[in-house]
């Protein structure tokens, strides 16, 4: 592998510890809060998690170490969407377990869940840990998305398992595959197998947290990476004074990372799916309160400007959702090949119009024509429209296009309009992790380490205080059972850990709140410039903003 320059660096780059780990491994007790409670439903998790449920919350402090001298063998996995900082997790996992006992051995199953049922691993040595430490990516084993649930699945993992001697498993993912830690940690506790689970927060989301974890890792590095490329266009757009640039930004359903962007950009719009769905607002109303700003500074700034979309919006406006749910229900079952074999798109619009309701065609209809046809087109295995593959930012753009024609035609808005598209995603969730996420990470894994060595399972690895200088970082564990509740999942009711959206009364999006109007007027644009590794602590320790707004 050739070396960069950065790279060669950071591999010299020591991760911080919170302060109650860094005194070594001899140093390291452990002190057991209360009993814990899941934060809702409790009788049911309850019931379904007989051997794990109602543990109690862990803290690590410097003190005598009492854990059982017991060797350990543990398997790692890396589960779902990349995210920075994931080898991190790896290399303060196996930096623990080696300075616990050199006879340790740290097994990688390779391609998320699937490694685990094929039983297809690698044994970590120094060399192949050094060749990874602090860097971005996935590649030191590859993830996936297999879901492990089923009874049949945790009987192959516990058979490999046994087969390798495995005193432990750790899950590094999001909020659905720590959900499956929990459940795997239950079976094996079931079927006293002796092996511990313990699961890491992962997702560049920010959508697996709650009152225990304050962020998940990759966030910060990923909203990092993407104000950086928000802050370049807006310069650009305020250099060029031209164009107005639509940028969709990644995070599934939650708007956590388009909101953190925009904190950190001042962008003049940035859309939050949940206040759309709060406020049910149509597309019409979302395109009009956009062609407002642009009319506005179209008088006073230019005719340019930034709008930040989130990903998942377009599934927060109501009338949208049922225009969907028809599209999937007039496609169902033979309909599908009904509507492929009709010969052009006319007839196809034709099938279309008189398939749906006259609400969901009137929403249909003022999209434009490349949105329409994806919504038939793409369709996943089970036929449905794939909401994740419409480019809202393109959307967006065509309706507030026709908006600002139609007030032209009223003679109220003389400006020119011309869009320019972009989708940040990918760019972010390799990135060299920044030194928040390469110390958070580094200290998950190692902490994981520490909630094995005594005997826990069915955990998280738990950092918090996370605002503070690591050094007043807490590190301890919560049984995952007490993040769950029951949701419906495909037509049955599943223990799930919640998801958080962005809360419409939480700090970051009234700090926001209070600001866009300005924002969307005038030309207040930031420009945070790319993540600084190395030079002082205000420029390369910051935390994110959401962060600091919500830890005040
Ligand atoms: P996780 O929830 O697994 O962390 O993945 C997050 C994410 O990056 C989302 O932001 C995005 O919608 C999705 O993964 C893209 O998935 P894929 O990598 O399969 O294209």
């Amino acid at each position: 592998m050739e070396l960069s320059p950065l790279q060669k660096a950071r591999y010299e780059y020591q991760p911080k510890l919170p302060g109650m780990l860094r005194n070594g491994i001899a140093d390291i007790c452990v002190k057991e809060g209360k009993a814990t409670e899941s934060v809702a439903d409790q009788d049911k998790i309850k019931a379904l998690f007989p051997n794990t449920y109602g543990k109690p919350e862990i803290t690590f402090e410097k003190g005598q170490n009492t854990a059982a001298a017991k060797k350990q063998v543990v398997g790692v996995i890396l589960s779902g969407g990349q995210a920075p900082g994931g080898h991190n997790v790896i290399t303060g996992l196996y930096d623990a377990l080696k300075a616990t006992n050199k006879d340790n051995v740290l097994y990688g199953f390779k391609g998320g869940p699937d490694g685990l049922l094929k039983n297809d691993y690698v044994v970590f040595d120094d060399a192949f840990i050094d060749a990874y430490r602090n860097t971005g990516g996935f590649d030191i084993i590859g993830s996936g998305r297999t879901k492990l649930e089923t009874k049949e699945q945790f009987d192959i993992v516990a058979k490999n398992a046994k087969e390798n001697g495995l005193t432990a498993i750790v899950i590094i993912g999001g909020d659905d595959s720590n959900t499956n830690a929990a459940t795997l940690a239950e079976y094996m506790a079931a079927n006293n197998t002796g092996v511990q689970v313990i699961g890491c927060p992962k997702t560049i989301d920010g959508d697996l947290k709650n009152e225990d974890i304050e962020a998940s890792f990759g966030f910060d590095t990923a909203t990092k990476t993407y104000a950086e490329i928000v802050g370049n266009i807006e310069r650009d757009a305020n250099s060029a004074k031209k164009y107005w640039h639509f940028v969709k930004v990644m995070g599934r359903s939650a708007s956590h990372v388009a909101l953190e962007t925009a904190l950190k950009t001042q962008p003049n719009i940035c859309l939050i799916g949940e206040e759309v769905a709060a406020k049910k607002m149509s597309l019409a109303s979302i395109a009009s309160y956009i062609a407002d700003s642009v009319e506005a500074r179209s008088k006073t700034e230019g005719n340019f400007g930034v709008a930040i979309i989130p990903e998942g919006i377009v599934e927060f406006v109501p009338e949208f959702s049922v225009l969907i749910k028809e599209i999937n229900e007039l496609l169902a079952g033979t309909k599908t090949e009904e509507f492929n074999a009709l010969p052009n798109w006319d007839a196809k619009y034709d099938f279309i119009k008189k398939g749906l309701t006259a609400e969901s065609f009137a929403v249909f209809d003022i999209l434009p024509t490349g949105i329409q046809q994806q919504l038939f087109l793409e369709r996943d295995p089970h036929g449905n429209v794939q909401v994740s593959l419409i480019e809202s930012e393109k959307l967006f753009s065509e309706l507030v296009k026709a908006e600002l024609n139609k007030r032209k035609a009223a003679g109220t808005y003389t400006g020119k309009f011309s869009a320019l598209h972009h989708f940040l995603g990918y760019e972010g969730r390799c990135a060299f992790p920044s030194n928040f996420d390469a110390d958070y990470c580094y200290s998950l894994g190692y902490n994981a380490f520490m909630l094995i060595s005594y005997g826990y399972t069915g955990y998280l690895s738990k950092v918090s205080n996370l605002s503070k200088p690591a050094e007043e970082w807490v590190a301890g564990g919560m049984p995952i059972t007490k993040m769950m509740n029951m949701e419906r999942r495909n037509g049955e009711d599943k223990p799930v850990i919640r998801k958080a959206l962005v809360e419409l009364d939480g700090k970051p999006f009234k700090y926001f709140e209070a600001n866009r109007e300005r924002w969307a007027k005038e030309t207040a644009f930031t420009y945070p410039g790319a993540i600084q590794y190395y030079g002082p602590s205000e420029v390369c320790d910051l935390t994110t903003v959401t962060l600091s707004l919500e830890k005040g």
